[in-house]
């Protein structure tokens, strides 16, 4: 039986995070791919020294070339450069895109029938060029946020409930910006939803606004305390669980930056929304019902999605 193998294109702080985790549950071989030259190779060396003592048999690489990258049944994007205090998200938008459309002329070349999740923000629009520039079908092209944002809105919830985290299921719709819609209706603790834990009196309806505030600005959060980059742990953990659920067909429901093609009335843009995640990609958009405040939240963050995807087009007409 071949091994499958994972490619990280980025071997900053998410990319060495991605590969421990990838080595750890033993998902396959590991390339790393970045430009600077050393930093790939000497993650892959130190993180293959930890597999005698872990037990794996992972193997890792580094390296500057694409071509390495051949025949990679997963491609987890994190080129670019990350947030700094006071920056958002799409001040990221001019010097990613640059980035994004040779990472995708790479994968387009030499891992046309992979698995594509991409990191690199702003994620929306991010994940749109690189599926766009690089030509592999929608359904292979994915965004991760989703999964990081419900885990982030899981475990304020946890916290305020005093409960195990695995007792929470939480729901997070739209794009990966301040404007994200966390879903209080699809929210829920052991099974009850959250406007039923509030009438019973577990919470109350102020607690819970003020943990979908600050699950929105999450990131900026996390930010402000390292001074010197963006979160790294529950990013790679989160694109993780999506390679995972693809490398083994196992269709977890997960939310994810999906291509839309007119579900949820939108049309040719990538927002969040649940998605089966199997081994053909992205099998299924579950299209789930939308109260009127959720759809005009969910609409201004798609609102938002498409002002950055018109901005990158100024910045390089060739995504005309
Ligand atoms: P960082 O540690 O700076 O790593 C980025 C790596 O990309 C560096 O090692 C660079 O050398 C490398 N790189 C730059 N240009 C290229 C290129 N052309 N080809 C290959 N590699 C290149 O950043 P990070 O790992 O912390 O974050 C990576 C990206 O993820 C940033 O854009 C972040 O904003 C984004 N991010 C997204 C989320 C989401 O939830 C979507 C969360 C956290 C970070």
């Amino acid at each position: 039986m071949s091994r499958k193998k994972i490619a990280l294109i980025g071997a900053g702080n998410i990319g060495g995070a991605l590969a421990h985790l990838a080595s750890l549950k033993e998902l396959g071989d590991v390339v790393l791919f970045d430009i600077v030259a050393g930093v790939p190779q000497g993650k892959a060396l130190d993180l293959a020294q930890a597999g005698p003592i872990s037990g794996s048999d992972s193997r890792l690489c580094g390296t500057q070339e694409y071509s390495a990258i051949e025949g990679a049944d997963v491609v987890i994007v994190t080129a670019g450069v990350p947030r700094q205090p006071g920056m958002s998200r799409d001040d990221l938008l001019s010097v990613n895109l640059g980035i994004t459309s040779k990472v995708a002329d790479g994968i387009g070349q030499y891992a046309p029938n992979a698995f594509v999740i991409c990191i690199t923000n702003p994620l929306d629009a991010m994940v749109w060029a690189l599926q766009k520039r690089s030509g592999l079908p929608t359904h292979r092209v994915v965004g991760m946020a989703g999964v990081l944002d419900t885990a982030r809105f899981r475990l304020f919830l946890a916290e305020e409930f005093k409960v195990s985290v695995q007792d929470v299921a939480a729901f997070v719709l739209g794009g990966h910006g301040d404007d994200m819609v966390p879903s209080i209706r699809y929210s829920s603790v052991a099974g009850v939803p959250l406007p039923e834990a509030i009438r019973l009196g577990w919470t109350t309806k102020e607690r819970i606004d003020a943990i979908v505030d600050r699950t929105r600005k999450g990131g900026g959060e996390i930010v402000s305390l390292l001074k010197t980059g963006s979160a790294f742990y529950a990013p790679a953990t989160a694109a993780i669980e999506m390679a995972e659920s693809h490398l083994k067909d196992k269709r977890r429901v997960l939310p994810c930056a999906a291509y839309l093609s007119n579900q949820y009335g939108v049309d040719g843009v990538y927002a969040g929304v649940p998605v089966v995640i199997g081994e053909k990609g992205v099998e299924r958009v579950l299209e789930i019902e939308l109260d009127a405040e959720e759809r005009a939240m969910f609409e201004k963050s798609v609102a938002s999605v498409r002002g950055l995807i018109e901005a990158a087009k100024r910045i390089d007409p060739s995504y005309m």
